[in-house]
């Protein structure tokens, strides 16, 4: 048989289950989960390989009218995934009624390539919820193929899965058949430590925050790990320390307890605190962190 391999991105609103999906069907936690809005901030990539197959997994930013230059970047990667994309899942979630941009609903509509519409968290739904939710959405975007799914309960993920690996095209490898990813180890403890910061305050720290790892070292027994918590703001980086430094190093143990678990391997982690003013809005502190391509 001839190899297969093709992009299967994945767009819809901010926390209907874009990552937790990507990380089912990856079968590793690339992609940070959390209960907030705009927790992805990058395109990421997910690879599956097999012998007779590549599937490259895209998990984009949830789709928002954008405020400020940080979430129009999150926005390109959103674009971006219409553009190269040999499937698009759409995900909505069980009660959502439309995106947020008419725009990308336009083109998601007019799509030439097939599109999986994954109607997600049915574990929260009954029967007749969920047959008013398949027939709503049948008749909003009838180009879609709709699968149920429950991405936490990873119930039907199979299905689509499946669906897929029929859809995708003949095709050598994108990327060397070993890949997982196209991130550096670095994107990873960054991501990881902001998700612990999304965990761990509430209101706008973690929307001012951006994390960049300096230090980077893999020795034979253990990864030493040095990374700046970059705030907005002096009062913010109060708040980010705590009392005593008590708020951050709880951060601290958690993101190393999960890089751990993720390098499978011990990992000793400093954290610093920074205040770099209006990075969200500077073009050039956003090249600097990976936003504008
Ligand atoms: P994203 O913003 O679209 O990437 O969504 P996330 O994957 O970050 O998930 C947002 C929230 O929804 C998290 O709290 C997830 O645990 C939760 N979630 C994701 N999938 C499901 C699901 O199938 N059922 C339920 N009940 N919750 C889910
Ligand atoms: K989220
Ligand atoms: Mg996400």
């Amino acid at each position: 048989m001839a190899h297969k391999a093709g992009f299967v991105n994945i767009i819809g609103n901010p926390n209907v289950g874009k990552s937790t999906l990507m990380n089912a069907l990856v079968g590793e936690r690339l992609s940070i989960i959390t209960s907030k809005a705009q927790t992805t901030r990058h395109r990421i990539l997910g690879i599956v390989n097999e012998e007779e197959y590549q599937i490259v997994f895209s998990d984009t930013p949830g789709i928002i009218k954008p405020a400020y230059e940080l979430q129009a970047s999150m926005m390109d990667f959103v674009k971006s995934a219409f553009e190269d994309a040999d499937v698009l899942i759409y995900m909505v979630e069980v009660g959502e009624k439309e995106l947020k941009d008419e725009a990308f609903f336009n083109r998601i509509i007019h799509s030439k390539v097939p599109i999986l519409l994954l109607l997600n968290k049915i574990d929260k739904s009954n029967q007749v919820q969920l047959e008013e939710q398949v027939e709503l959405w049948t008749s909003k975007v009838p180009n879609a193929e709709i699968f149920p799914i429950s991405a936490l309960e990873k119930f039907n993920t199979q299905a689509v899965f499946d669906r897929i690996l029929e859809l995708i095209p003949e095709s050598p490898p994108y990327y060397a058949k070993d890949a997982l990813t196209d991130k550096s180890e670095r994107f990873f403890v960054n991501e990881i430590i902001r998700e612990k910061i999304l965990l761990n305050y509430d209101k706008e720290i973690p929307y001012a925050v951006e994390v960049e790892t300096e230090e980077f070292l893999e020795e034979e027994e253990i990864i030493r790990i040095k990374a700046i918590i970059m705030v907005e703001r002096d009062t913010q980086k109060g708040i980010l320390i705590g009392h005593k430094g008590a708020a951050l190093k709880k951060v601290g143990i958690a993101a190393r307890i999960e890089m751990e678990k993720f390098f499978d391997k011990k990992v000793h982690l400093e954290l610093f605190v920074k205040v770099n003013k209006d990075w969200r809005s500077s073009d050039y502190q956003l090249k600097r962190f990976g936003y504008n391509q």
